[in-house]
């Protein structure tokens, strides 16, 4: 693992399940418990906005109640120690990598604690519940919406994950069924530029056949083992 100078990881709700936080397809996860079309698209909170803001006021307070895992602490040490080029993006709407201690996590399908205004387009962040149609800070519109991404919008910061991909000799991916676009496209996008990649997953994932390697357990364990093996060298 030694020879890699510029890694990019991308994790999903896996790497999170440790900490206790619901992942979306699992046995007994958010997708049997809700319709995704009615609390992860648009159409669905234009529908129904109280189920919607009430499903995201939910998953904030189960926030508060969990803590990073070994997994999440292993990715900030990393970020520490590794002398090469390193970008961590996450899928997750939670904020267990910065409370284990990373400093710079791209957050490309937004954040629970982080409320978007849709009359001032002005991103703010936001600890408190959204059923009550709380003002926002800066217009003070009772516009708000959770600043997540839904199905049919664009993911953030897109351009900046496929130059870092472009650019990377290592693509690693944690806890990701490897089930929704583009961050499924990851791993081709990063082998079709020669880096090679890594999956690190409780199970194969849908995509696991386009990885160089992949190993299969909690991510509690498999992280911290594999980010010993970079930084030794
Ligand atoms: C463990 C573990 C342990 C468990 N240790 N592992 C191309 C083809 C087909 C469709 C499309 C396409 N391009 C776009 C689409 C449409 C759509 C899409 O992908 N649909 C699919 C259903 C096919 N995509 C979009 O609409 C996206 N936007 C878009 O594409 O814009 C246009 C565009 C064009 C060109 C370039 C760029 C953009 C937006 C997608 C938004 C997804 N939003 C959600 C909700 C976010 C807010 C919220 O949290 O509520 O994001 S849906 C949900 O799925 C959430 C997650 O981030 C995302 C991925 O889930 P994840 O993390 O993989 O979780 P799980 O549960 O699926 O898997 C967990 C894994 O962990 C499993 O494998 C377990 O085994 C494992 N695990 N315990 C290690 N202890």
């Amino acid at each position: 693992m030694t020879e890699f100078e510029r890694i990019v990881i991308l994790t999903g709700a896996g790497i999170s399940a440790e900490s206790g936080i619901d992942t979306f397809r699992s046995a007994g996860g958010l997708w049997e418990q809700h319709r995704v079309e009615d609390v992860a698209t648009p159409e669905g909170f234009a529908r129904n906005p109280d189920l919607v803001l009430g499903f995201y006021d939910a998953r904030r307070e189960a926030l508060a109640n969990a803590a990073p895992n070994p997994a999440h602490l292993a990715l900030a040490r990393l970020e520490r120690e590794f002398s090469g080029d390193l970008l961590l993006v996450t899928q997750n709407v939670d904020d267990l990598h910065e409370r284990g201690g990373s400093a710079r996590v791209l957050h490309m399908h937004g954040e629970l604690k982080s409320a978007l205004c849709q009359s001032c387009e002005t991103r703010s962040r936001w600890e408190r519940t959204m059923l009550d149609r709380p003002p926002c800070p800066v217009c003070r519109a009772p516009t708000l919406r959770p600043d997540v991404v839904w199905f049919g919008e664009m993911p953030y910061q897109m351009g900046r994950i496929t130059r870092a991909l472009e650019a990377c000799d290592l693509f690693v991916s944690i806890g990701t069924s490897g089930a929704v676009y583009p961050a499924a496209g990851f791993v081709q996008e990063a082998r079709a530029n020669g880096a090679a990649t890594l999956e690190l997953n409780l199970e194969p994932s849908e995509g696991s056949h386009f990885f160089s390697e992949s190993r299969h357990g909690a991510a509690g364990q498999l992280v911290p083992e594999w980010v010993d093996e970079v930084l030794r060298g």
